[in-house]
């Protein structure tokens, strides 16, 4: 069985890419990965499921992202990279194209499950905080000396991942990591920045439709938001993003979990959920084929809006009591 340092030293050409909807994690490890290949002389290009989002242009000054189009044939490559994924399910129209040219996959991920997903050669640490944490480790293992753009994209991966260093797996290491990437030349604050403080004019009452939906259910220990298709909308609109509203509802004395639905055309339901305590919203979400970690989690759920929150309520309350304090 080849490691994945020999993989990444012993094969020339390379694709990365990630899950639909890329976020902070899985696009600042594609940045980092990216001029990691470079610096060993690799060919390498970033094809992922969907573009970019505005919100982190800033990394296409560096790094060249691409995304999948139909018409265009992908890139000749040796090797897929799903980072922060481990599934080619996660990367929508582009999973049967990577499958069909029956080249390896491998998977750089820090999932529950994710040694178990479709990478035959895989870079998995579940106690790791972010993909870029990883990235950041392939480094030091290959001896490769980290750059300004990488620097980056591991720093975007590690504050996208811990809520800026807020939440539980905001570990040892990425402080460290943070401590390392800050003294090497990364802007923490301009990056915060150009992340948060760019939002579109709308995005403020957008916030406040978002949020007066929320409901508290089970003695106020499930804070739950549904977000119909037509303010998922008025959301795409606007690059409003959605998960604004979870942190003000995890806020509330007494929540436990928080579930956010979103409604999409194709009639499925978006869900994700993040824990406060002990709960476990992973093996929530598995129920319903989805997945994540202990504290935040998401699954995609082949029912309406009004059964999904009935289903997503009954999976809470029952896990709340499996937590130990029953209701
Ligand atoms: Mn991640």
């Amino acid at each position: 069985m080849i490691t994945f340092q020999e993989l990444l030293r012993t094969r020339n050409a390379f694709l990365l890419t990630g899950h639909e909807n890329p976020d902070g994690d899985c696009l600042g490890a594609q940045a980092a990965l990216f001029h990691l290949l470079q610096a060993l002389g690799k060919r390498v290009h970033i094809v992922n499921p969907d573009p970019i989002g505005r919100a982190f242009d800033f990394l296409t000054e560096h790094t060249p992202f691409g995304h999948a189009r139909p018409e265009v044939p992908l890139p000749e490559f040796e090797v897929a990279v799903l980072l922060d994924c481990c599934q080619l399910s996660r990367t929508g129209a582009l999973g049967p194209r990577l499958k069909a040219t029956g080249r390896t996959i491998a998977v750089i991920d820090h999932h529950v499950g994710s040694d178990r997903g479709d990478g035959s050669v895989c870079y998995v640490d579940v106690t790791a905080a972010a993909t870029g944490a990883l990235v950041r480790r392939l480094y030091r293992e290959l001896d490769v000396p980290l750059g300004k753009a990488a620097a980056e994209g591991v720093f975007l991966s590690l504050v996208a991942d811990t809520g800026w260093f807020r939440y539980s797996n905001a570990d040892a290491e990425v402080f460290a990591m943070a401590s390392e990437l800050i003294a090497s030349g990364v802007d923490g604050s301009r990056m915060y920045d150009r992340l948060y403080r760019r939002n579109h004019p709308d995005s403020a009452l957008l916030l406040a439709s978002a949020l007066q939906r929320h409901r508290l259910l089970l003695g106020g220990k499930l804070a739950l938001v549904s977000l119909d298709a037509a303010l998922m909308e008025r959301a795409a609109r606007a690059d409003f993003e959605t998960d604004a509203v979870l942190d003000p509802l995890r806020s509330l004395n007494g929540v436990e979990v928080v579930a956010m639905l979103k409604e999409r055309h194709d009639g499925t339901v978006r869900c994700s959920l993040r824990a406060r305590g002990d709960v476990d919203v992973q093996a929530i979400v598995s129920r319903f084929g989805g997945g994540g970690h202990k504290k935040a989690a998401g699954a995609t759920m082949r029912m309406s809006l009004a059964a999904a929150e009935v289903a997503i309520e009954a999976a809470v309350q029952q896990a709340v009591g499996a937590a130990g304090r029953p209701l």
